[in-house]
């Protein structure tokens, strides 16, 4: 039996391993347009990380609108039959820089390996991008009820390895996440922009920045 390391990873599916985000925009930002609204990049960045029901919810807010429950299904299942026309055509090559090696590292080192995404589609993309074999644990957005910032994503995953909060470390791209891995006490890694992450414990551009002596630094912190 081989010898599992105590500390466990933790990665963000959109925006970390992938760049669905920018499905995502666009799929929201085309239903928006349908209804008369219209949000900008920054506001988008609230959308990170959040589940559909709570970014439909922000956009109406900003358009000031409400609607019917019915309404309601049928624009996020209309966003989601777009987003997932970008989805249907993924394969490896949309695996972001620097995240396989990463991966394999963690891999070949005996480190458990969890996935904590607030997305339905998750495992979908997981498949068209080959990657589901990394991944001791996965928890996606049909598992959880409460939403990032609130860590439920992270501490079921946690909790399904048996591996303490505090020995959790996580990829993030969004605000939410990182704000749920710190409430969580995990060790909280931004992948993007530092000053809209700035609440994290580590911050990179991307993968690229993550080589085999920067993730000692980061499980010796
Ligand atoms: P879906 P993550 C999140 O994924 C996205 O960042 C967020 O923009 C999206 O609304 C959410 O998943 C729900 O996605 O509509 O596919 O269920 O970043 O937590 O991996
Ligand atoms: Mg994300």
């Amino acid at each position: 039996m081989k010898l599992q390391n105590k500390k466990a990873f933790i990665f963000d599916l959109d925006g970390v391993i992938v760049d669905t985000a920018k499905f995502h925009y666009l799929a929201w930002k085309n239903l928006a347009k349908k209804i008369d609204i219209d949000f900008t990049e920054s506001e988008n960045e609230q959308l990170k990380g959040v589940s559909r029901v709570k970014s439909l919810e922000k956009i109406l807010q900003w358009g000031n609108k409400s609607v019917s429950d019915n309404q309601f299904e049928k624009l996020m299942s209309s966003k989601n039959e777009e987003y997932l026309s970008y989805v249907d055509k993924m394969t490896e090559e949309d695996i972001l820089p620097g995240v396989k090696s990463v991966l394999d590292f963690l891999k070949s080192n005996n480190y458990l390996i969890a996935l904590g995404s607030a997305s339905k589609n998750a495992r979908i993309i997981l498949k068209h991008t080959n990657l589901t074999h990394y991944f001791d644990v996965i928890v996606d957005g049909n598992e959880v009820s409460n939403a990032k910032p609130d860590p439920e994503v992270f501490t079921k995953g946690c909790d399904m390895m048996d591996v303490k909060h505090e020995d959790a470390i996580v990829f993030e791209d969004s605000q939410a996440g990182i704000q749920a891995a710190n409430n969580a006490n995990m060790i909280s890694v931004g992948i993007g922009s530092a000053s809209i992450l700035n609440e994290a414990d580590f911050n990179f551009n991307d993968f690229t920045e993550i080589d085999e002596q920067v993730l000692n630094q980061i499980i010796a912190f």
